[in-house]
C-alpha cells in the first residue's frame, strides 16, 4: 500500500479521503495490473467501467450528474494519482474524458452541454481535445486549421496530430482559426463528431507506452454553428483555461506513477540479498530511497497546492499548475529511473512494473505543455509580479 498520509494535509476534506480509499479499492478489483494487448479495446472498456461505476462524475459539474457543484480539482487529482498507481491507461481514460469535455463545461451553450456532458459522465461517449498540429505544438497560436462560417454552419479544413483518443473518440473539441486576427486572437473552439462528413482519422500513432493517439483530417468538414464553444476568437483562452485545470492533474498522474515506483523499489530493496545483506542495508540505497520519498512529497505539495488554490481560493492557477506539472513530471522521471536502477537487470526486462513505468512517465514531460513551456509560464508570471510590485 502506498503512503497515503498526504490525505491528512489541510488541502483535503473527508469526501476527498473517501474518494481516495474507494477508488483505490475499485481499481484493485477492476483494473488489470498489466498493459492491455489492444489499447483501443482496453481504453473503451475502461471508459465504460469508469462511467458505469460512477467515477466519471468527477469530471462534470453537478448539473450534468457530477459529484461536485463545479469540477473539483482536488478530486480530479486524487482520482488520477490513484488510477495511475494501478494502470496508466486507466488514468488516461479518466483524464481524457475530463480534458476533452472541459471546454464544453467552460463555454458550451446549454444545449451543447446537455448533448455531450451526460454521456461523458456515463462513459457512453469518448471525448478528445484536438489542439496540436504538426507546426503548432508548444506554439499553439501558430495553428493553421480553419473554420469558415457558411450559413448556419462552419466548414473546417486542416490537420490535427498527436490527438489522444484519436481513432476511438465519439467527439473532438477542435481548435481552428476563424478570423483574420493574428496569433492567439483568431482561434475558436468547436465540437466535431467522429461521424461528421469530412472528418477522418488519417493515421494512428504508435507510442513507447501505447495509448490511442492519431492524426486527424478535416476536409470540408461541415458542422452546425451551434457547436462553436464560447464567442468567436475565444478559443485560445479557452484552451489555456482547460489546460490550467488539467496540467495540475498531469502532475497528479506523475505522482501516482512515482509512488508506484517507490513501492516497487521498497519491495525490491528489502528483499534482494546482496553481499550478505539486503539492498536496503546499504547507505547508497538508503540515499536513493530518501531522495525518492522526498521528491514525492515535494511534488504532492505543489500538486495539491495548485488544486486547492483553484477550488478553495478560486484564484487563477496558471503559475501554480505549471510549477506542479514541471516539478512532478521531472521528479517522477528521476524517481522511476532510480527504481529501475534498484531492480538491476530486472528493471529493463519487458513486463516488469518498473519497466512499464519507465516508458509511461516519459510522455508526461511533453504533453499538455512540455517542461520548457511550463518554465516559460512560470518565468512570465514571476517577472510580471515583480513588475507590478515595483
Ligand atoms: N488563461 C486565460 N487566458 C490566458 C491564459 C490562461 N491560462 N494564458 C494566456 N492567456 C491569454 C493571455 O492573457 C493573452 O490574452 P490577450 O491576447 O487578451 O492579451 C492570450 O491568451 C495570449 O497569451 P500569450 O501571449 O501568453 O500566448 P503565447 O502565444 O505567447 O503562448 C504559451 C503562451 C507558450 C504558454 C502557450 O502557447 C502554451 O501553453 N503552449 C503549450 C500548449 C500545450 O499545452 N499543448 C499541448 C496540447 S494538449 S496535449
Amino acid at each position: 500500500m502506498s503512503d497515503a498520509t498526504f490525505l491528512s494535509w489541510p488541502f483535503f476534506d473527508d469526501e476527498h479521503r473517501e474518494l481516495a480509499a474507494a477508488l483505490d479499492a475499485w481499481a484493485h478489483d477492476n483494473v488489470p495490473d498489466e498493459e492491455y494487448d489492444d489499447v483501443d479495446a482496453g481504453c473503451r472498456a475502461l471508459v465504460a467501467a469508469l462511467g458505469r461505476d460512477g467515477w466519471l462524475r468527477y469530471v462534470v459539474p453537478a448539473a450534468f450528474g457530477g459529484a461536485f457543484e463545479e469540477v473539483d480539482s482536488r478530486a480530479v487529482c486524487i482520482a488520477r494519482e490513484t488510477l495511475a498507481r494501478h494502470n496508466a491507461l486507466a488514468d488516461f481514460a479518466f483524464a481524457m474524458q475530463g480534458l476533452g469535455s472541459a471546454p464544453i463545461v467552460l463555454a458550451g451553450a446549454p444545449e451543447v452541454q446537455a448533448r455531450y456532458l451526460p454521456r461523458v459522465r456515463e462513459g457512453t461517449a469518448i471525448a478528445a481535445f484536438a489542439l496540436s498540429e504538426a507546426q503548432a505544438g508548444s506554439d499553439v497560436a501558430a495553428l493553421a486549421t480553419t473554420a469558415r462560417p457558411d450559413g448556419d454552419a462552419y466548414v473546417l479544413d486542416g490537420e490535427k496530430t498527436w490527438i489522444s483518443n484519436g481513432g476511438i473518440a465519439d467527439f473532438y473539441v477542435v481548435f481552428a482559426r476563424t478570423g483574420d486576427a493574428p496569433g492567439s486572437r483568431g482561434i475558436s473552439a468547436f465540437v466535431v463528431e467522429a461521424d461528421d462528413p469530412g472528418f477522418s482519422v488519417e493515421e494512428r500513432i504508435d507510442l513507447i507506452a501505447p495509448h490511442p493517439l492519431a492524426t486527424l483530417r478535416l476536409h470540408g468538414c461541415r458542422i452546425p454553428a451551434e457547436r462553436r464553444l464560447g464567442a468567436g476568437g475565444d478559443g485560445f483562452k479557452l484552451a489555456m483555461r482547460a489546460l490550467d485545470v488539467f496540467r495540475a492533474s498531469v502532475a497528479a498522474a506523475a505522482l501516482g506513477l512515482a509512488r508506484r515506483a517507490l513501492d516497487e523499489a521498497l519491495d525490491r530493496a528489502t528483499s534482494r540479498a546482496m553481499f550478505g545483506q539486503v539492498l536496503s542495508d546499504f547507505q547508497l540505497t538508503q540515499a536513493a530511497l530518501a531522495e525518492m520519498a522526498t521528491g514525492i512529497d515535494a511534488s504532492a505539495l505543489l500538486t495539491y497546492r495548485a488544486a486547492w488554490v483553484r477550488d478553495v481560493e478560486r484564484e487563477p492557477t496558471t503559475r501554480e499548475a505549471a510549477m506542479a506539472k514541471l516539478t512532478a513530471t521531472e521528479t517522477a522521471q528521476t524517481i522511476i529511473d532510480r527504481a529501475v536502477q534498484l531492480h538491476g537487470a530486472l528493471g529493463v526486462t519487458r513486463g516488469t512494473v518498473v519497466e512499464r513505468l519507465y516508458r509511461e512517465i516519459r510522455a508526461l514531460r511533453i504533453y499538455e505543455g512540455a517542461s520548457e513551456v511550463q518554465q516559460l509560464v512560470i518565468a512570465r508570471a514571476t517577472l510580471a509580479r515583480h513588475q507590478e510590485e515595483r
